[in-house]
């Protein structure tokens, strides 16, 4: 096995050489796309193009109009059509003879299977719209959702839309308190949840912890996933399973409007309030609809798609829910970790369900580097034909390890780059069209234009690396933040004026106008793909009674892209102590929930400031990572990094 390891680290390192890789041609024949003459047809007239492209859905009365531009930035798509997104996803399937289809392929972590159609989805989902109406939910009322990776997410995610109750789902991983903070911002009226979900063979009563922290809603629906015993059901609250059954089997979906919402997604800013996305309805989803069908070259008939992230982050809404069965598509939707109850479960289930596309985030490929070759050899991957990655920059040696390893050189590998505020994947190689080249996202899609600016917004010269911008709408742009208008303004669109969104990403653009996205400018880090605020976790930290002063950086890390380091000061004289370094830890992971545990607490005496009282983070960037100090005649106290940089040594 060594041999092979080493001969694999040998070709790896060749293939390193290689910085272009044209899409195989056996993939190009059956590809979708075959050349760019898309993009340009786009280029000539975006706004004409998104229009048609909305005729893929269907609308119960067709828009006349595409973009309205004449209130920047509050731009509008298709507003004068109606639609619903439960319908598209579901009864136009089934009214067209496929409500026997397969749209997920569901597989628990103890091994269950199920298989969830497209009608059983369809009669859940009207039931469950129906027992949202029962217990007093009404068009435009925020439902909140803390739900673990189980069909039933995707039930409540739809009947929320079918009565156009924008849904508010909060990634499983997040603590009760942050639940209840984001349903309080949302002013939520109802919150469907689980009695317990599993993790690693472990199982966490969730009713339970979101009970005792309090839930500032009037009704709690349940569903009964692990049986748990001690699942207290208080007033108020309802198990999903018989509201269900009590509810009348038929809901016709509501004609709403396309810029009616239909979710709001928080996501971590630069400051420690988390930011309410808001999503409306009908350019949502012709974006997501035209992006996975076309990035993914997807078959709906013969492909079996496999999305690993979590339905909880906007990943999991557009590229496991609504693009996936807008598109009619047979997916594999997994409860578990990637290592449970092995480290070669991901590829078990590619095999067991025949997956034919693989889509998932850089920080698990270079997880299953770690883990060895040896568990992705044991499963049959033939049937792959197309590999994903998104949330961060994907190193160049992970890329070509899962080209070659997992994709066998034969599958094309998109590294799609968009975020929660795009809605869907914004630049990407269109993989029967365009070459690959790894670590570079690829040129903006058919309908996009994005541009590498200065500060002051001028165009930088290729190959220079300046601040990311999107220089035109888009329709499944992020219309706002939840009741916070000013916010909106303030954060995307106030650097260079209401006609170009500010990214938050530092990047590059070559000859070919392929961006290569370096990472984030503003104080939010990305840890395994998961975007954490610098400012969130230090307040979490600061609400430690024996803290008296934080500031967290995120780190270089080889595993996870970023971690989260944190400088802490305490109160009086009190020590730090490896007791206090868990304490802090649990304390975080209460409060916003364990992802954003710091990795590293290095305790400080004081924390480097410029006069104007500012933590000077960069410096305490370098010191996390071992670099030279810069300059530091700004300080406040330069001495105080003497101390800091003492402390690193001792540990080291
Ligand atoms: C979809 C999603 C968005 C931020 C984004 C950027 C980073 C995402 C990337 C990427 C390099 C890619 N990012 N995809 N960086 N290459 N292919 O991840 O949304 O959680 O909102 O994060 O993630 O920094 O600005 P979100």
């Amino acid at each position: 096995m060594a041999g092979t390891t080493t001969d694999l680290e040998r070709q790896l390192a060749e293939l390193l050489e290689q910085e272009r890789f044209e899409p195989p041609q056996a993939f190009v024949q059956d590809a979708l796309i075959k050349d760019r003459s898309v993009h340009e047809e786009a280029e000539r007239d975006p706004e004409g193009w998104w229009r048609e492209q909305a005729r893929a859905l269907h609308w119960f009365s067709e828009p006349e109009q595409a973009l309205d531009d004449s209130n920047p930035p509050f731009y509008t798509w298709f507003a004068d059509g109606t639609l619903n997104a439960s319908y598209n996803c579901l009864d136009r399937h089934v009214e067209a003879g496929l409500g026997d289809r397969v749209a997920f392929h569901w597989r628990g972590e103890e091994g269950e299977e199920r298989e969830i159609t497209y009608a059983w989805l369809l009669e859940q989902t009207q039931r469950a719209a129906n027992a949202l109406k029962d217990h007093g939910v009404g068009e435009g009322d925020v439902v909140g959702i803390f739900l673990p990776m189980i069909p039933e997410v995707v039930v409540a995610m739809l009947a929320c839309a079918r009565i156009g109750a924008p849904h508010n789902v909060v990634f499983g991983g997040f603590s009760a308190e942050s639940v209840r903070e984001r349903m309080e911002f949302s002013d939520a009226k109802a919150l469907i949840t689980v009695d317990g979900a599993r993790r690693k063979g472990k199982v966490a009563a969730v009713k339970a912890a979101v009970d005792a922290v309090g839930m500032p809603v009037k009704t709690t629906i349940v569903v009964r996933h692990t049986g748990l015993e001690e699942c207290p059901m208080g007033e108020g609250d309802v198990w999903w399973h018989e509201a269900l059954e009590a509810a009348d089997p038929e809901c016709a979906p509501a004609q709403l409007g396309a810029e009616h919402p239909l979710f709001i997604l928080y996501s971590s800013g630069s400051t420690a309030k988390p930011k309410g996305i808001q999503h409306t309805t009908g350019g949502y989803l012709t974006h997501v609809a035209w992006t996975h069908k076309h990035v993914f070259d997807l078959k709906p008939e013969s492909d079996v798609y496999f999305c690993s992230a979590d339905v909880g982050w906007i990943t999991g809404h557009s590229y496991i829910v609504y693009g996936p069965l807008l598109n009619a598509t047979t997916s594999v939707m997994y409860e578990g970790a990637p290592d449970y109850p092995h480290k070669g479960i991901w590829w078990e289930l590619c095999e067991r369900y025949g997956a034919t596309i693989f889509y998932t985030a850089p920080t698990a490929i270079r997880a299953c580097i770690k883990w060895g070759v040896e568990h992705v050899e044991k499963a049959d991957l033939s049937r792959l034909r197309l590999l994903g990655t998104v949330g961060e920059p994907i190193n160049p040696k992970a890329w070509l390890w899962y080209w070659k390893v997992v994709g066998g050189e034969r599958c094309p590998v998109v590294d799609t780059w968009w975020q929660t505020e795009t809605g869907g994947i914004m630049i990407t190689t269109l993989p029967g069209a365009q070459a690959m080249k790894p670590g570079v996202a690829g040129t903006p899609l058919p309908g996009i234009a994005a541009a590498v600016l200065t500060e002051e917004g001028e165009e930088v010269p290729r190959g220079t690396q300046g601040l990311l911008s999107l220089s035109r709408p888009w329709p499944g742009m992020l219309r706002t933040l939840f009741g916070d208008d000013d916010r909106y303004v303030g954060t995307y669109w106030e650097k260079w004026g209401p006609e170009t969104y500010l990214v938050g990403d530092a990047s590059k653009q070559d000859d070919e106008d392929y961006v290569s996205v370096i990472g984030r400018v503003d104080d939010v880090l990305n840890v395994s793909g998961h975007r954490m605020s610098t400012a969130e976790i230090e307040s979490a930290i600061v609400s430690h009674g024996k803290v008296a002063e934080a500031a967290v950086i995120g780190a270089a890390d080889e595993d996870t892209g970023q971690s989260v380091a944190a400088f802490v000061t305490l109160e009086g004289d009190l020590q730090g102590s490896d007791e206090l370094v868990a304490e802090i830890r649990e304390h975080v992971a209460v409060r916003i929930g364990k992802l954003a545990r710091p990795k590293r607490i290095i305790w400080a005496d004081d924390l480097p400031k410029t006069r104007s009282g500012k933590i000077m983070r960069r410096l305490l960037k370098d010191i996390a990572e071992g670099r030279e100090l810069g300059d530091v005649t700004t300080l406040r106290d330069p001495h105080v990094m003497a101390q800091l940089e003492g402390k690193i040594k001792e540990r080291a």
